[in-house]
């Protein structure tokens, strides 16, 4: 089959080709990426020459280009994961997110409906339900808690959410939809909480944590992430939306010191920076109905999965340090200059 993957130059997105290739084998992989800052072709370097996978640097916002690709391709199944994805970005600047993450992700279900594509699959995030209380340890986001958005990312998310249920209750049309956690592992940009903290620890840098250092995220490994979309795809109710989360709930500042003994570094690197603008506080996953319907869990461990993140940054220096030494040198003065 055909599997159109939007955002794939982006960290999940990279790592869901990896996965689906190795997974699937026979399959073809399109991956349609228009190359903002935070996608990086280099990161599709291993799979770019091989037959079954085409690369198209696109705007999933430009109907045109999509009514062309379908005609050339006709995916079998469509999974999009092209967003403007960090919080941060988002309340500087939130215009870029709502055309991006909402008028994107309608072009794509128009150009689905348009040409039948049987399957699409639209990967969202934990923070449409808000945050949960740091004094309420036994409360969980479920599928069923109120849309509750906090940034203009996460309401951004949340209307391409509703959009994409919309849809398949007045056209029925085949869409499911997941909301995870936190992701980590390789390939993630460098202006996510452990990549940031790994890159600027390994260049003996301030490790800059946002208010107390209290609030609490949900850490999924991106490989179990990439196989819980798989068996959505594969084996999901069509119009269902399905939690993923890794049973990892940590503070912040404690994933900032594991990442300094890890890597023999001093904790008087950490420093305490202004909070980000409505910070939310907790964020929780409840994916039974994920694990019920269809057997899914997380399988790597928050020690496996931190270990194996920090080994490839650490055999993958040229990756970030090309990063970190483009416009993202910009970004970082201005968002953390004066903090
Ligand atoms: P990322 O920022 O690393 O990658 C996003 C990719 O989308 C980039 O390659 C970028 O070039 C591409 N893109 C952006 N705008 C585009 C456009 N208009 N047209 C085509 N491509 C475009 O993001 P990520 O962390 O890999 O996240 C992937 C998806 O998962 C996003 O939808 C995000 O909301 C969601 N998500 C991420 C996390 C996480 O922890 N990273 C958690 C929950 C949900
Ligand atoms: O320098 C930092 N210091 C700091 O304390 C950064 C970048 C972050 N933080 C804090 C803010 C959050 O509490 O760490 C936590 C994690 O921050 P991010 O990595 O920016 O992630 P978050 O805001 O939780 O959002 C992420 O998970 C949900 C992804 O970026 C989203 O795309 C996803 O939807």
């Amino acid at each position: 089959m055909t599997v159109l993957v939007t955002g794939g130059a982006g960290f999940i997105g990279a790592n869901f080709i990896f996965y689906w290739l190795n997974a699937h084998p026979g399959d073809r992989m399109v991956c349609l990426d228009r190359l903002t800052y935070a996608g990086n072709l280099s990161t599709l370097r291993p799979v770019l020459e091989r037959p079954e996978f085409r690369f198209v640097k696109a705007d999933i916002c430009d109907r045109e280009t999509l009514d062309r690709l379908f005609e050339e391709e006709h995916p079998e199944a469509v999974v999009n994961f092209a967003a403007e994805s960090h919080v941060d970005r988002s309340i500087e600047d939130p215009e870029v997110f709502l055309r991006t993450n909402v008028m994107g992700t309608a072009a794509l279900l128009d150009a689905c409906r348009k040409y039948g594509t049987p399957r699409f699959h639209q990967v969202s995030t934990d923070e449409v339900y808000g945050d949960l209380p740091l004094d309420r340890p036994e409360l969980r986001f479920t599928e069923t808690t109120n849309l509750h958005a906090s940034s203009p990312y996460s309401a951004s998310k949340a209307s391409a959410d509703l959009l994409t249920l919309a849809y398949c209750r007045t056209y029925g049309f085949p869409g499911t939809i997941s909301r995870c956690s936190n992701n980590y592992g390789p390939c993630q940009f460098p202006e996510k909480l452990i990549p940031l903290m790994i890159a600027n620890a390994l260049q003996n840098k301030p490790l800059p944590v946002y208010g107390t250092g209290k609030n609490v995220r949900d850490w999924l490994y991106v490989e179990d992430h990439c196989r819980a979309i798989d068996l959505i795809l594969r084996k999901g109710r069509i119009g269902e939306v399905y939690n993923i989360g890794g049973d990892c709930e940590l503070e912040n500042i404690a994933l900032v010191r594991r990442i300094c003994r890890e890597l023999g570094k001093p904790e008087s690197l950490i420093t305490y920076v202004a909070d980000r603008k409505g910070h939310d506080l907790r964020y929780a996953i409840d994916s039974g109905k994920l694990r019920h319907e269809l057997g899914w869990r997380p399988e790597t461990g928050f020690e496996e999965g931190i270990r194996n993140t920090i080994r490839w940054y650490l055999e993958n220096r040229d990756w970030w340090v090309e990063i970190i030494s483009g416009e993202y040198r910009d970004y970082y003065e201005k968002m953390y200059g004066n903090r």
